[in-house]
């Protein structure tokens, strides 16, 4: 079971690194630490579970936060309208994207970042991706608001990118162009 411990934090060389892409069909491995992931993700969203074992919640992980250079990504949360969220991915890629841009109004944390780091990050509003599911199938998502705002958080820590980087050096809470805000729990 990853708990905290597992996750390494912003200092980690690793987390600004591409990772690698990974053989598919996955291997058990690969499968089974995916899997695990996802699971760090539900138990850290149950109280009695996450206090427990000392869990921050969170709403995805990617393997390099778990020190591991490969292209994988857990994430598990529902969407104002209820809609379920919960997947291990492999090779998760946004094949399309939109103009309009949006930015979380509470700005981002990381489950590797042990500060507040305030600041809009601008994200595209709205994208497609697509990945092979833990059960091998090819999925073709789209995600709004607050869904592809999580899942760019996810792809960037695959491409060695933290949410920091996008945070307006001089001004960070310039509103960003052609955007607008998405409140976590209201999206
Ligand atoms: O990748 C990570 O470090 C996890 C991170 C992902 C994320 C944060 C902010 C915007 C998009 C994606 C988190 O999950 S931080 C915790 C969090 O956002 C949250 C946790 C429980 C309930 C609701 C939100
Ligand atoms: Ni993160």
């Amino acid at each position: 079971m990853f708990t905290m411990k597992d996750i390494v934090r912003e200092d980690h060389p690793i987390l600004y690194k591409v990772a690698e892409e990974v053989t598919l069909p996955a291997s058990e491995e690969n499968q089974e630490t995916l899997k695990e992931m996802l699971t760090y993700l539900k138990n850290s969203q149950d109280d009695a579970i996450a206090s427990k074992y000392g869990l921050r919640p969170g709403v995805g992980l990617a393997a390099p936060q778990i020190g591991l250079s490969k292209r994988m990504i857990a994430v598990h949360f529902q969407d104002f309208d209820g809609k379920e969220y919960s997947y291990g991915l492999f090779n998760p890629k946004i094949i399309s994207h939109s103009v309009e841009q949006a930015y979380l109004s509470t700005g981002e944390g990381c489950l590797s970042v042990d500060r507040d780091i305030p600041g809009y990050v601008p994200r595209y509003a709205k994208i497609t991706v697509k990945a092979t599911d833990l059960e091998g199938n090819e999925l073709k998502l789209r995600l709004r608001n607050y869904a592809a705002i999580v899942f760019q958080h996810e792809i960037d820590h695959l491409n060695g990118v933290m949410f920091f980087d996008h945070i307006n050096k001089q001004n960070p809470f310039a509103v960003p162009e052609n955007s607008h805000s998405v409140d976590q729990d209201e999206e």
